[in-house]
C-alpha cells in the first residue's frame, strides 16, 4: 500500500495511506545502508503487518519531487507565509527572507495576511501592490472573523504546504480551523516553551483534507540568506525589467550612480519598501568567492 509519512519519532515512521488511516512502521534496515533516511513528506510503500492495530513496514522510498533541509521534509508543493497585518506589525524584511529561502529552493510561495479584521481597504491596497509587483501571490483573511479562509482552502487543496511565519500572527488558530483534530495551543510561543521544558520537537503533516498536507515549523523568527551578493538582485522580480539599464554593466542597484533600478525606486515604480529589504539583505550576503 502507498501512503505518505506525516511525522517520524523514535525510529517509528507515521504513514498515512487514503484508505485504511495511519500505520506506525518501522523501517527496513536497507535504507540506512542505501543512505537514504526516509522524511517527513516522503510518498511510501508499506507492508501491512498487523491490519487491526495498523503497524507495518516501509519497504520503498517513492521517487523525491524535492526535499528542504530546514525543515527536513519532502515533497513540498509550496509554502504559506503567514503575518500578520497587525499585533504584530508585518516584518517585511522577514518576508523578503522567506521569499528569498524558498525560491532558492524552488517552493513556491503564497503570503497570507492574517488579521484583516484589524485593518481597512485602504491599509490592504499599497502591500497587495508591492507583492504583485514581486510575483506572490497574496491572500487576505482573518481566522477569527472567518474571512477569505475558503479561498486559503481553495488554494491548498490537493497539496503539501510548508506553513511558515513569526510567532503571533496566527499559525495556531489557523490550523486549528483547517483541521479539527489539531488542538494546537493559541497565544503560547511555542518554541521558547519547548526549548524551556527540554522536549524535543518534531516535524509533522497535518492534514486538513483528502491529499491535502500541512506542516507547521514553529521558530522560523530569522532566517539567514545563502544568496550570494551577486545573485540576490535576481531574487527581486520587480528589479527584473531595469537589469541592463543601469550605467554600470555589474551595478548592484545599491550605491552605484546612474542606477536605473534606484531611478525606478526614486519614482515610485519599484516599492521602497522591497529596495531596503534588499539593500539590506545585500548587506549581509556573502560574496561568491566565500563558498
Ligand atoms: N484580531 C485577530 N486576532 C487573531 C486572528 N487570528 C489569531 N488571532 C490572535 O492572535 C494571537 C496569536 O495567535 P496564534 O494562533 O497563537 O499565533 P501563532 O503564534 O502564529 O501560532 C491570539 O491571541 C489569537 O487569538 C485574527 O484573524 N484576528
Ligand atoms: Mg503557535
Ligand atoms: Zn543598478
Amino acid at each position: 500500500m502507498i501512503g505518505k509519512i506525516v511525522k517520524g519519532i523514535a525510529g517509528f515512521y507515521y504513514v498515512n495511506t487514503e484508505e485504511k488511516g495511519t500505520f506506525e512502521c518501522n523501517a527496513k534496515g536497507a535504507f540506512r545502508n542505501e543512505g537514504t533516511k526516509p522524511l517527513v513528506g516522503d510518498d511510501v510503500e508499506i507492508d501491512i503487518t498487523d491490519e487491526v492495530n495498523l503497524k507495518g513496514n516501509v519497504v520503498k522510498i517513492l521517487e523525491r519531487r524535492n526535499a528542504l533541509i530546514r525543515p527536513a521534509c519532502a515533497n513540498i508543493d509550496g509554502a504559506l507565509v503567514i503575518f500578520a497585518l497587525k499585533t504584530p506589525n508585518p516584518n517585511f524584511n522577514l518576508l523578503d527572507r522567506f521569499l528569498i529561502y524558498m525560491g532558492k529552493e524552488g517552493i513556491p510561495c503564497t503570503v497570507v495576511f492574517n488579521k484583516c479584521d484589524l485593518c481597512t481597504e485602504d491599509e490592504m491596497k499599497p502591500i497587495a501592490e508591492i507583492y504583485a509587483k514581486a510575483g506572490v501571490k497574496v491572500f487576505f483573511v482573518s481566522v477569527k472573523k472567518d474571512i477569505g479562509i475558503i479561498d486559503l482552502k481553495t488554494e491548498i487543496k490537493g497539496k503539501t504546504m510548508v506553513l511558515a511565519g513569526p510567532s503571533g500572527v496566527g499559525k495556531s488558530s489557523l490550523i486549528n480551523l483547517l483541521c479539527k483534530e489539531a488542538n494546537m495551543e493559541v497565544g503560547k510561543i511555542s518554541e521558547k516553551t519547548e526549548r524551556g521544558k527540554h522536549t524535543t520537537r518534531h516535524v509533522e503533516l497535518l492534514k486538513p483534507g483528502k491529499n491535502t498536507f500541512i506542516l507547521d515549523t514553529p521558530g522560523f523568527t530569522s532566517l539567514d540568506i545563502f544568496e550570494t551578493k551577486e545573485n540576490l538582485k535576481y531574487c527581486f522580480e520587480e528589479f527584473k525589467p531595469y537589469e541592463g539599464n543601469c550605467r554600470f554593466r555589474t551595478c548592484m542597484h545599491v550605491s552605484e550612480p546612474g542606477c536605473a533600478v534606484k531611478e525606478a525606486v526614486e519614482a515610485g515604480i519599484i516599492n521602497k519598501i522591497r529596495y531596503e529589504s534588499y539593500v539590506k539583505l545585500y548587506g549581509e550576503a556573502p560574496k561568491a568567492r566565500q563558498f
